[in-house]
């Protein structure tokens, strides 16, 4: 059976990540493409001699032409510019949507069977664009944030409370970050909601807020200490995550930026929801319902999120 292929569009800090924890999962074989010239090539190469080491075999080259993604199975994209200290994801709307504009055109030729997971930012606008780049169908390109975001929210709680992550869950939903919206009384700790760990006396509603802020505050405060670039270890392994579960027809629930006609009352956007991805792509969108509070907060990001499409039609009024 031939190995799967897969495609990394952008070969920067998260790319790397992404080829190297692809193939410490033997994944499949990794193709790093990149505009920069010995940029994909120099890690391809780095990556594949820790091979031996590690014990993995997984092919790994580098390419500055689309034709090397050729046939791929998955392609995942962090192709454009990160957030510097100061600036915020939206700041990056205009230089980034040209690049998913020569991304698309790269995929649509040669990976158009291909499941695709946009990374770059604003994620929620990035990823709507570049699925109408493409032509690609809606449910085979889809935007990761929500894992990410939910990862952090997890790491905070398991501190909070002693227990370990892994018995932690979180559901948030909404556009990537700031206008995220975590769902407490679906997040547990063993199946135990927060609201009942409240008034267990695990933790207060005022700390939880607190932790609430500080992720969603998650990657501006990573900005600020690493000065030169934003997080990338955490984003790369999330996206590994949704590839694996696509690959390997998982099924994993996940919340992911997926497009929506109509779910949660939302028409031809992507917005972060959980999914179930599979076999065939994004294979469901799960729609619960939501109390006012969440609705209201749940509106206000999809308001955000539509405002920076409007940003996106201003300069490319082709995605119309
Ligand atoms: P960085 O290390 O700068 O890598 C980006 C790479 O893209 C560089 O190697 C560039 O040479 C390359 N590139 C630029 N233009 C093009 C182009 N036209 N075609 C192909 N490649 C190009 O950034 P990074 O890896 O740290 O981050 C990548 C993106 O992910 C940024 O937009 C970040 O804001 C975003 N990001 C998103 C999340 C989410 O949770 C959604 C988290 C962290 C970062």
């Amino acid at each position: 059976m031939a190995r799967n292929k897969i495609a990394l569009i952008g070969s920067g800090m998260i790319g790397g990540t992404l080829a190297h924890l692809a193939a410490l999962k033997e994944l499949g074989d990794v193709v790093l493409f990149d505009i920069a010239e010995g940029t994909p090539q120099g890690k391809a190469l780095d990556i594949a001699q820790s091979g031996p080491v590690e014990g993995f075999n997984a092919r790994m080259s580098g390419a500055n032409d689309y034709s090397a993604i050729e046939g791929a199975d998955i392609c995942i994209v962090t192709a454009g510019v990160a957030r510097k200290p100061g600036m915020s994801r939206d700041d990056l709307l205009g230089i980034n949507l040209k690049v998913m504009e020569q991304v698309g055109a790269g995929i649509k030729k040669y990976a158009p069977n291909a499941f695709v997971i946009c990374i770059t930012n604003p994620l929620d606008a990035m990823v709507w664009a570049l699925q109408k780049f493409s032509g690609l169908p809606k449910n085979k390109v889809v935007g990761m944030a929500g894992v990410l975001d939910s990862g952090r929210f997890r790491h905070f709680l398991a501190e909070e409370f002693n227990v370990s992550v892994e018995d932690v869950t979180a559901f948030v939903l909404g556009g990537h970050g700031d206008t995220m919206v975590p769902l407490a009384r679906y997040s547990t700790v063993a199946g135990i909601p927060l609201p009942d760990l409240i008034k267990m006396g695990w933790t207060s509603k005022e700390k939880l807020e607190e932790i609430i802020q500080r992720t969603r505050d998650g990657g501006a405060e990573i900005v600020k200490l690493l000065k030169t670039g934003s997080a990338y270890y955490a984003p790369a392994a999330s996206a590994i995550e949704m590839a694996e579960s696509y690959l390997k027809d998982k099924k994993r629930v996940l919340p992911c930026a997926a497009h929506l006609s109509g779910q949660y009352g939302v028409k031809d956007m992507y917005v972060g929801v959980p999914c179930v991805i599979g076999e065939g792509g994004i294979e469901r969108v799960i729609e619960i319902e939501l109390n006012k509070t969440e609705q209201k907060a749940f509106d206000k990001s999809v308001e955000s999120v539509a405002g920076l499409c409007e940003a996106c039609i201003a300069i490319a009024p082709n995605l119309k």
